[in-house]
């Protein structure tokens, strides 16, 4: 769990959002429509992403991101290695036992920088090097922003294990609904 033990270019930035913030993110994305037609409930927004075409079509689009995402938007764009605007985002609920496979971000669909905000429930989230399968682990606390760029980005699938609770050092932290919002660019033609 130590930095220097995360795959390169791992970026975990802790308290990224307060409790407040925290607390009206989820408040607005309850507010919105849960998309149930996976194992675990979604929200697109910015473009749609097609899961089994894997890509971002040209209709894809849904609109600009909504007005109160814009304070975590500009903090991805002034204060992190993220660096830009995003312009889509997906938010995923996990509920204890609900995970997501190992993947890396779509390559010709999202730029080189995925940011991902934790919130509510920690969970362990799982690193794999495509080439010569070392593994790596990292607890995603809630409130906390993990960006992923050049290797990390590339050549490591990240996952979360589908699990209802997590050993951490030998200690066990059951899972509580999570719900993370994951910002990207879109390249167009992707
Ligand atoms: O829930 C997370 O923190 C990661 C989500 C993720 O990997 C994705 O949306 O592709």
């Amino acid at each position: 769990m130590k930095a220097k033990m995360l795959p390169p270019g791992t970026i975990y930035l802790p308290d990224f959002v307060t409790a407040k913030e925290e607390h009206e993110i989820v408040g607005a994305l309850d507010a919105g429509e849960w998309n149930a037609e996976m194992k675990r409930r979604v929200q697109h927004f910015g473009w749609r992403y097609d899961y089994r075409a894997r890509a971002v079509t040209a209709d894809a689009f849904l609109g600009a991101l909504p007005d109160w995402l814009s304070p975590v938007c500009a903090r991805l764009e002034g204060e992190t290695e993220f660096g830009r605007r995003p312009d889509q985002m997906i938010a995923n609920e996990y509920l204890p036992g609900q995970g997501i496979s190992a993947h890396v971000d779509c390559v010709p669909c999202f730029a080189d920088r995925v940011a991902s905000l934790s919130l509510l429930s920690a969970c362990e989230m799982q690193f794999r090097h495509g080439a010569s399968g070392e593994n790596r682990a990292l607890l995603l606390e809630p409130r906390a922003l993990l960006i992923l760029t050049g290797a990390a980005r590339y050549d490591w699938t990240h996952e979360i294990p589908a699990r209802r609770t997590d050993t951490i050092d030998g200690e066990k932290r059951p899972r509580e609904r999570r719900v993370s919002m994951t910002f990207r660019n879109v390249l167009r033609g992707g």
